[in-house]
């Protein structure tokens, strides 16, 4: 090999070795810049006579086109393999399924609270709202809870700063709800007239310290009031039980109303219905409690309790849920697992 060949076979090495471009370009100034290699050989060839002049000089040119032909061709190379890195990074796999957006429904527990507006909307019933953190009046004073009663308990109450506490019933916004009623018709009352009835449901999220596979510590009521001057047990039977037959869209059921006791109720009742049909057939099942409002929570109302009587009741739409759809454990509602929850779309 002469000195030409071993310096091609040189520049072939060191292009090799180039891993970037950069390098590249460095490599290709060792052999072929103005102080490269090949130059200074080209420099020599001024000294030499014409003949050798004429030879070396092809066989220089010769060995530069190899250069070139090396540089372009790992030039070529690099691009390629860039060209392809980049393909790779950037590869689809479409073969795959495509990425749907999910299709979200009503929680089964709102879906029922729904139900229960629409049916005592269509009754005549105002639906209320109030705030979750009250004030122990609007919760226990106003609905004539005795001061030792074990609800007002640190053990049974979600107590917050300030003495305020989460409601741990939607009474109290029934007796929001019937002091702002009253508020309205303060001159007519005033002027011994009779005002219009208080007809309202308070449906809402309930807090209280209490876990296990039938009680949450958030839970829903809706509570049920009705107050006028001629207002009965047989209105809250008629009512109630026009409720069953529709939420349940059946006839065959049967209710009962069994003695009870609730500080803001006298005389109170447990309301149970009886299934003639389906799995549950024949057992008694407690849905909600109930009675005729007691005179010291009208007159906490506003209300004079020789004038004004009436009733309230009180459910659990999470229980009602578990009963219509058939979920034997109230906590699958608020895991928010969406196996669980898809299933009521
Ligand atoms: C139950 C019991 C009940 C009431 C709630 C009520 C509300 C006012 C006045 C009087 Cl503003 N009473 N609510 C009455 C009786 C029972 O609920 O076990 N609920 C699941």
């Amino acid at each position: 090999m002469n000195d030409l060949e071993a310096l091609v076979a040189e520049a072939h090495a060191r292009f090799a070795q180039a891993l970037h471009p950069a390098d590249l370009e460095n490599a290709k100034a060792a052999y072929l810049g103005k102080a490269g290699r090949l130059t200074a050989l080209m420099k020599d060839l001024a000294s030499m006579d014409v003949e050798l002049r004429k030879t070396r000089g092809a066989d220089i040119n010769r060995a530069k086109q190899a250069i070139e032909a090396a540089l372009n061709a790992r030039r070529q190379a690099m691009a390629d393999a860039e060209l392809d890195a980049q393909l790779r990074a950037e590869a689809l796999d479409v073969t795959l399924p495509g990425r749907r957006r999910g299709q979200g429904s009503l929680h089964p527990v709102s879906r029922t609270l729904e139900r229960i507006e629409g049916i005592f909307r269509s009754m005549g019933f105002d639906v209320a709202e109030g705030p979750e953190i009250e004030t122990d009046w609007f919760n226990f004073t106003a609905l004539n809870t005795p001061a030792d009663h074990p609800a007002r308990s640190m053990h049974d109450t979600f107590y917050v700063e300030g003495g305020h506490l989460l409601r741990t019933h939607t009474s109290p916004m029934q007796i929001r709800h019937a002091v702002a009623h009253v508020k309205r018709y303060r001159d007519v009352l005033d002027a011994g007239e009779g005002m219009p009835e208080i007809r309202v449901i308070a449906p809402g999220r309930t807090y209280r310290v209490d876990s296990d596979a039938t009680h949450s510590p958030m839970f829903h009521q809706c509570e049920g009031l009705w107050i006028g001057e001629r207002v009965s047990f047989k209105d809250l039977k008629v009512v109630f039980t026009g409720f069953c037959h529709t939420f349940f869209e059946s006839r065959d059921i049967a209710l009962r109303f069994r003695p009870s006791f609730f500080p803001f109720t006298e005389p109170s009742a447990e309301i149970d219905i009886q299934f003639g049909h389906g799995p549950l057939a024949g057992r008694w099942l407690e849905v909600a409690g109930s009675g005729q409002v007691h005179p010291n929570v009208v007159r906490n109302m506003g209300l004079d309790p020789e004038r004004y009587i009436g009733f309230a009741f009180g459910m659990g739409p999470d229980r009602l849920t578990m009963l219509r759809y058939g979920v034997n454990d109230l906590r699958l509602f608020f895991d928010g697992d969406v196996r669980f929850l898809s299933q009521f779309q």
